[in-house]
């Protein structure tokens, strides 16, 4: 008998209970994996990697309509030019200050790729704008199979899970976590004659997420709206994010911070910082640009600055023209 879990779409497997997939009778409808995840909150890691998740992704006819999710806080559109047909979600709006207009993001994204069928700013957490994303998800849909696609924790197994709970009558829900790789392989729910397909998302190679252990990934995640950091800085000076990286700047500038409200953010002296500069990424930074940090946050800076960051890890750190 060949079934499907029903939270991650593994296929289920009795044969060994270090595998995904494993359950101690095909009776059930969940792996233990997902049992874990969802009873315990817990890690749970996958031997299972990029390369598995982008066949699937591979997989998905031309002409279906591709509804591509990223976060607001990490706007990655890499993947999303690959699709014909795409319907651009930008999730997690309840982590930005509500004074950010919705706008200001659909503006940055047309800007990086212009070709997309429509795009919502939505927060599943909060209902946002759901009513809206699912019209336009039933108005650009030709063929029945609809694919959620993204990277990894940009929550479409979240999102999925309000679509069908807001419109329709089933009650199945897909296994979610703030912890990467939660969905293994596609799962198919029904919403009217729509087919909507969860997919596994992809981890950047260059994402804080690999480096970290759970714990520390449960201290970067923000869980509530973002309280924007604001400094005034005389350079040449430098400050610490929570003992991850070392920010070094050599210009008198303003920077706001976004990232999660717990971390700490700390004025040091370079020379005696106890993080390892392995890894070095200098800026020449013209006024209005942000660096990002990816899966970590986003610092925007005001005035055209020289900065240098270190860090032990190789990390995807990029500069862009101010997102708010
Ligand atoms: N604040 C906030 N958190 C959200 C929202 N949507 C999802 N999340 C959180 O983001 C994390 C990842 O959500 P998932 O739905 O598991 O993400 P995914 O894209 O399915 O991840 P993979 O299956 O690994 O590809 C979870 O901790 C969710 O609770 C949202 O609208 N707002
Ligand atoms: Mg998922």
């Amino acid at each position: 008998m060949i079934k499907k879990c029903s939270g991650c779409g593994i296929l289920l497997q009795t044969i060994d209970k270090s595998q995904e997939g494993y359950v101690d009778s095909l009776d059930k409808d969940l792996c233990e994996r997902c049992f874990k995840i969802k009873n315990y909150g817990e890690y749970q890691s996958t031997t299972l990697n990029n390369e598995d998740y982008l066949k699937v992704i591979e997989n998905i006819p031309k002409e279906s309509l591709v509804v591509y999710l990223t976060s607001v806080l990490d706007i990655n559109l890499d993947y999303a030019k690959k699709f014909p047909h795409l319907l651009i979600v930008l999730t997690k709006k309840d982590l930005l200050p509500k004074s950010v207009k919705d706008y200001k993001l659909i503006n940055y994204v047309t800007n990086i790729i212009p070709n997309y069928l429509d795009i919502e700013v939505i927060s599943s957490i909060k209902n946002y704008n759901l009513d809206n994303l699912i019209s336009k998800i039933k108005r650009h849909s030709h063929s029945k199979d609809i694919y959620i696609v993204g990277m990894t924790n940009s929550g479409k197994s979240t999102l999925i899970n309000k679509l069908i709970k807001n419109y329709s009558n089933q009650n199945s829900e897909l296994t979610t976590s703030m912890y990467p790789s939660t969905t293994l392989n596609t799962v198919k729910l029904k919403i009217d004659n729509l087919s909507i397909i969860d997919t596994p998302g992809f981890i950047s190679p260059g994402s804080i997420l690999n480096y970290l252990i759970p714990s520390e990934i449960k201290k970067i995640t923000p869980k509530k709206e973002i309280k924007p950091r604001s400094y005034q800085l005389k350079g040449n000076n430098s400050f610490t994010i929570d003992n991850l990286l070392t920010i070094t700047y050599y210009d008198d500038t303003n920077i706001t911070i976004y990232i999660a409200n717990n971390i700490n953010i700390t004025k040091i002296n370079p020379n005696n910082s106890k993080i390892s500069k392995d890894y070095e990424y200098s800026f020449s930074l013209s006024a209005n640009k942000d660096i990002v940090i990816e899966d970590l946050c986003f610092i925007k800076f005001t005035k055209s600055c020289r900065v240098d960051i270190f860090c032990p890890y190789k990390l995807n750190i990029y500069e862009r023209d101010n997102l708010i």
